[in-house]
């Protein structure tokens, strides 16, 4: 049965399935700090802010939002916002330090007493196995460009989820691999900071592989629970009608989306991404792509803003007018409910999931209040767009507000802030903004 669009009336909980899943989401890294502490393995994050320049502020996660020691007051600031699932990930090294070998219990014991905290409170558990924090030990191994990581990686998640697989409603394998090979590989400006697309296009397919061969060994292991790929997705359009934009648009997105999405859903790659990529192109045989394509349960799309390529610049952003976030990407839900619709219409996937949405702005604290209205309305406006998209006949079942709390914005620091919930870093004192208290009163509802 189609839900009925509501085009110009407020939306409420109340227009949504019953059984909609609401969260918040925030990852390792971002959070935890805690970075020296019972026995926690470094990571190759933590390695990439000790590079002069590589983090704007000069910042890194040692101590983060201090999560690691501070869980039990953002568990209940959790629960007072309403949600009812939370999608966090585990820090490999925290749990393995060096990635293979010995597990570090006392990491376990930390993810231990998170999720019965998350059940005590009613909160579903949604684990990200890799948020881009991969221990260091393996990095100097050749990490995701060497394919035995693939091995190490499953080992890891069959850990994961033999131990936490019956608290846990889902398990994400890799949260945005192309921002792992991209940014971290061919570009240079993520951790591990390499450069050169070579190596990141060999990395994506390591880190497809090794999704497909986890989420394998844990079907194969008779651990029950959700398994799928969460993937940044946007859609990219031709900066003008020139036959060269067009075409440019066509293999960005095919860069972007389609060089994951089709080895997922159809176990091959775009042939013309292969022969745009020519000797860039990793080597791969029949039996990786049928690896890869392992039936999913979901698959999780974050979505911020659009893009615009042109023949020149991949990256030139169009001047639309619409307004900008700190992060100077544009405002524009309707990608939302296009990005949706495409992904079932074009690939047919049966359950997507918003795993991320928010918005970095220059929040401003007055009298200890933080009036944060373009966030809440951009929340508002992606939540609608998440609805009209259902409303055209699009499987969604959750939506998660990044983030729960500003937090560590990777090359950026501490300079951007995407929280509902402010975090004064001198102090560590967590503020409820205006948009985390519209998210509680659209949650009550
Ligand atoms: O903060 C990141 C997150 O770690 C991954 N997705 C995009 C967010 C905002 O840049």
């Amino acid at each position: 049965m189609l839900m009925q669009t509501k085009p110009n009336l407020t939306l409420s909980r109340e227009d949504f399935p019953t059984d909609f899943t609401w969260g918040v989401a925030t990852s390792s890294f971002q959070i935890e700090g805690a970075t020296h502490t019972d026995g926690r393995g470094a990571s190759v994050w933590d390695t990439f802010c000790e590079q002069p320049g590589a983090i704007a502020d000069g910042s890194n996660g040692s101590i983060a939002c201090d999560h690691y020691h501070r869980y039990e007051e953002d568990l209940d600031l959790m629960a007072r916002l309403g949600v009812n699932a939370y999608r966090f990930s585990m820090s490999w090294p925290r749990v393995q330090p060096d990635g293979r070998g010995a597990w570090n219990e006392a990491g376990f014991a930390f993810y231990e007493r998170l999720i019965q905290g998350l059940l005590q409170r009613g909160i579903q558990v949604h684990i990200t196995l890799n948020h881009w924090d991969m221990p260091q030990a393996l990095q100097e191994a050749g990490g995701w460009a060497n394919r035995e990581t693939c091995g190490y990686f499953v080992a890891y998640a069959l850990e994961v989820a033999r131990r936490f697989g019956r608290y846990t409603q889902s398990l994400c394998t890799h949260n945005e691999p192309w921002v792992i090979a991209v940014l971290g590989h061919e570009l240079g400006v993520f951790a591990p900071g390499l450069k050169s697309r070579k190596t990141a296009m060999l990395v994506s397919h390591h880190l497809l592989l090794s999704h497909g061969m986890a989420v394998k060994a844990i079907r194969e292991a008779g651990i029950k629970l959700e398994l799928g790929i969460v993937l940044n997705l946007s859609p990219i359009y031709p900066a003008s009608d020139s036959e060269a934009d067009m075409q440019k648009a066509k293999i960005d997105d095919g860069l972007n989306a389609r060089w994951y999405l089709d080895p997922l859903c159809y176990g091959r790659y775009p042939e013309d991404v292969l022969s745009h990529l020519g000797d860039d192109a990793p080597t791969f045989s029949p039996e990786d792509m049928a690896t890869i394509a392992q039936p999913m349960d979901f698959v999780g799309v974050n979505y911020y803003t659009r893009n615009f390529s042109s023949s020149g610049n991949p990256w030139d952003v169009n001047s639309t007018g619409n307004e900008v976030t700190d992060m100077g990407w544009e405002v524009y839900p309707e990608g939302l409910t296009e990005l949706l619709c495409r992904l079932h219409q074009e690939y047919g996937i049966q359950c997507l999931r918003v795993t991320e949405n928010g918005a970095a702005f220059k929040d401003e604290m007055v009298d200890g209040q933080i009036d944060d209205e373009r966030r809440e309305s951009y929340l508002r406006e992606h939540i609608r767009a998440t609805h009209d998209a259902m409303a055209q006949g699009v499987p969604v079942d959750a939506y998660f507000a990044w983030s729960l709390m500003d937090n560590f914005e990777w090359a950026s620091g501490y300079e951007k802030r995407f929280g509902l919930i402010h975090v004064d870093y001198p102090s560590l004192k967590r503020t409820p903004k205006r948009s985390a208290k519209w998210y509680q009163q659209f949650l009550k509802a």
